[in-house]
């Protein structure tokens, strides 16, 4: 049984109707209540709903909100850090659930947020998602540079090279790393997926990546694809 902050008034999450209990989880998010939100997605789950239906439809979406507000000056930095932990905890419920599929790994990715940047829930989404879809993931964390991007490579010879930006002046930073792979004679060996809410589709073609991918969604197909067309090239 939970409080949440929301008026005076104790609200029993496990009492509302799902809809009631998604809006109820968006003012949670919100005001970054990490326990109640844990809780309204065990809750989710135990009603039946499909794990990927809580991350897109209560913190996918809740946390849209809380984009918006930031952008428009309404939260602030230490508020968007408390909702983003409250989402990272309804999170941790949902990645073993995604990550289910279980059985041989459908190919192998490492991920990282590029150098600079900090912003890794939409990165996290990204691994979750993949591995929920059968990769291996080998996550670099945050502000990587081209250097540990490389290490990785060599170290784990993943089929896929994916990099995360949500800063205009970090993406340009993704340009740095295909150059570096480049450099080193290793561009041929890996497919780069590239994402972030401010990249697109030419950004991805101007900076070299074989591709850009506007979700986890995306991430996940355009990754299948990818990986078995290049294992018929060299079949
Ligand atoms: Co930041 N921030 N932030 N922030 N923050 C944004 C990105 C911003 C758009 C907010 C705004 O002004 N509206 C703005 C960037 C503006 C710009 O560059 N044009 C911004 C800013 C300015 C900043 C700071 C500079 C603020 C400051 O200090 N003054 C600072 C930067 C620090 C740094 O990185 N050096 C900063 C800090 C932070 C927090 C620490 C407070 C926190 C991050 C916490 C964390 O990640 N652990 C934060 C947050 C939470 C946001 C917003 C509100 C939400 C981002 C998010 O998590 N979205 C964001 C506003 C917004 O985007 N609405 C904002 C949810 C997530 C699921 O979506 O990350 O887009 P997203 O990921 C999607 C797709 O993009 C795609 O799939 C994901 C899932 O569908 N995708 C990939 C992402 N990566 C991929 C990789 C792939 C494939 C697909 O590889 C294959």
């Amino acid at each position: 049984m939970s409080q949440t902050s929301s008026g005076n008034a104790e609200i029993i999450l496990a009492s509302l109707s799902d809809e009631e209990l998604v809006e109820q989880m968006f003012d949670d998010l919100y005001d970054g209540l990490a326990d109640e939100i844990r809780e309204a997605t065990q809750i989710l789950l135990d009603r039946g709903w499909e794990a990927k239906r809580v991350l897109d439809d209560a913190l996918v979406g809740g946390m849209n909100i809380v984009g918006v507000d930031f952008r428009d000056g309404i939260l602030f930095v230490p508020e968007v850090l408390l909702a983003a932990n409250a989402m990272k905890a309804g999170m941790a419920i949902l990645k073993p659930i995604l990550s289910a599929a279980g059985a041989e790994p459908v190919g192998k990715m490492v991920i990282g947020t590029v150098k600079g940047d900090i912003h890794d829930i939409g990165k996290n989404l990204v691994g979750m998602m993949m591995e929920g879809a059968g990769f291996e993931v080998i996550d670099l964390g945050i502000n990587t540079d081209a250097d540990k991007y490389i290490a990785a490579l060599r170290l784990h010879r993943p089929d896929i090279l994916g990099m995360s930006a949500l800063l205009t002046t970090t993406m340009p930073y993704m340009k740095v790393v295909i150059d570096a792979i480049k450099a080193q004679g290793m561009r041929d060996d890996f497919i780069v997926l590239v994402g972030g809410a401010p990249l697109n589709e030419e950004f991805g073609r101007a900076v070299g990546a074989n591709a850009y991918c506007r979700d986890a969604a995306t991430a996940v197909e355009t990754a299948k694809r990818l990986v078995l067309e290049r294992r018929a090239a060299r079949a």
